[in-house]
């Protein structure tokens, strides 16, 4: 058995001499890894051994290995492929929305690059089912892409993705699942415009969290202000109207890309727009908007600002110590296809 231990992360090669997936040098940091012979392993070795047949001796690895490990591929999951997740455990589905460009993509690219290198406002990462999907939104972020400066590339109006990650409390241990959205910012642009557009939105629904990203570069433009302002309004107004959100939703309207607007707080039509929006929220939801200011990629690069706070925030009520109420995120009766039914199949949780 090799002194390097072993890695419960399928796909890693450290045990065989290979590098940690998670990138970490030093091993004791990876959440994954651990030290003890690979259970995979001893069964094995035992199972071949003809003298040596112990059926009793095989740990129960029903706690170790969720069915959702082995499947996964690590890409973003739709709602349907997101189901066995919310099956598993209760989970926090935050929607992240704004007009285009607006830095939605870029808080899943930072949240994650904060986790993979430590422990990031009082939590550690501990696991993903999308780790494909975040590399693909990091990728432009990264040397590796040769891009000039760090970026993201604009969301495909397409996909209605999900990234998922498990979080640790560092103090009281807790684990919370969190769901979030990457959609694009001309879904909703579209929805502005046309109910029809509206309703199409995913995740609205089930939504725990809805982020609106109000861009500060756009907002502090006298040319363009007055456009961001109305979507934001009007999206905020159909929202409600329509009833497209639950009213128990936890809304957070988020000053995006604050570094390029340091004078925001005395301005005063950000201050008429932020009490408007404010007042849509108190009309029809049953807690009051928090607002936050986010500088989660400042340019030129600088601290971050917002981000630990909005991810204590989507934790805050997570109900991680409930019990597991299977709360999916496509309902069954709207789903057609024979192939999906499974995903509402099995486990003690299945309705
Ligand atoms: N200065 C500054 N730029 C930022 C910040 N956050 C994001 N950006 C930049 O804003 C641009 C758009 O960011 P995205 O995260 O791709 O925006 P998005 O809302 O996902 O856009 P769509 O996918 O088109 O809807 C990128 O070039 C980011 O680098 C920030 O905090 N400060
Ligand atoms: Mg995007």
């Amino acid at each position: 058995m090799s002194d390097i231990g072993h890695c419960s992360n399928p796909g890693c090669e450290i045990a065989s001499g290979g590098n940690c997936l998670e990138g970490f040098k030093n091993l004791d940091e990876c959440p994954h890894h651990s030290t003890d012979a690979d259970p995979d392993v001893e069964i094995s070795q035992k199972t071949l051994d003809p003298n040596q047949v112990e059926i009793e001796s095989i740990p129960d690895r029903t706690d170790i290995r969720l069915s959702t490990d082995i499947l996964s591929s690590g890409n973003s999951l739709d709602g349907i492929d997101a189901n066995p997740l919310t099956r598993e455990r209760n989970s926090t589905l935050v929607v992240l929305a704004g007009m285009v460009d607006s830095g939605k993509t870029t808080v899943l690219a930072e949240l994650f690059d904060r986790f993979r290198k430590a422990p990031f406002a009082g939590y550690s990462f501990a696991g993903s089912q999308t780790l494909m999907g975040f590399e693909q939104v990091c990728h432009l972020s990264k040397a590796v892409s040769q891009a000039s400066a760090a970026g993201t590339k604009r969301t495909n109006i397409s996909e209605d993705k999900l990234l998922h990650m498990d979080l640790l409390e560092e103090e009281g241990g807790h684990r919370h699942r969190l769901l979030m959205s990457d959609l694009s910012g001309e879904k909703f642009e579209d929805a502005t415009k046309s109910s029809e557009d509206l309703r199409r939105l995913p995740f609205m629904e089930r939504a725990d969290h809805f982020v609106l990203f109000v861009d500060a570069e756009v907002l502090k433009d006298p040319r363009t202000r007055q456009t961001l302002a109305n979507q934001a309004l009007v999206l905020m107004r159909a929202c409600t109207e329509n009833k497209t959100l639950s009213p128990a939703t936890l809304v957070t309207i988020a000053l995006s890309k604050v570094d390029q607007w340091k004078s925001y707080a005395d301005d005063v039509f950000y201050v008429n727009l932020m009490s408007s929006l404010q007042e849509r929220v108190d009309s029809y939801f049953d807690h009051p908007a928090n607002l936050i200011s986010l500088a989660s990629r400042p340019e030129p690069p600088q601290e971050q600002s917002g981000l630990d706070t909005m991810l204590r925030l989507w934790l805050k009520a997570s109900p991680q110590c409930a019990p597991v109420i299977h709360r999916p995120i496509v309902e069954r009766s709207t789903v057609s296809r024979q192939i999906d039914q499974f995903a509402f199949v099995g486990g003690p949780h299945s309705e």
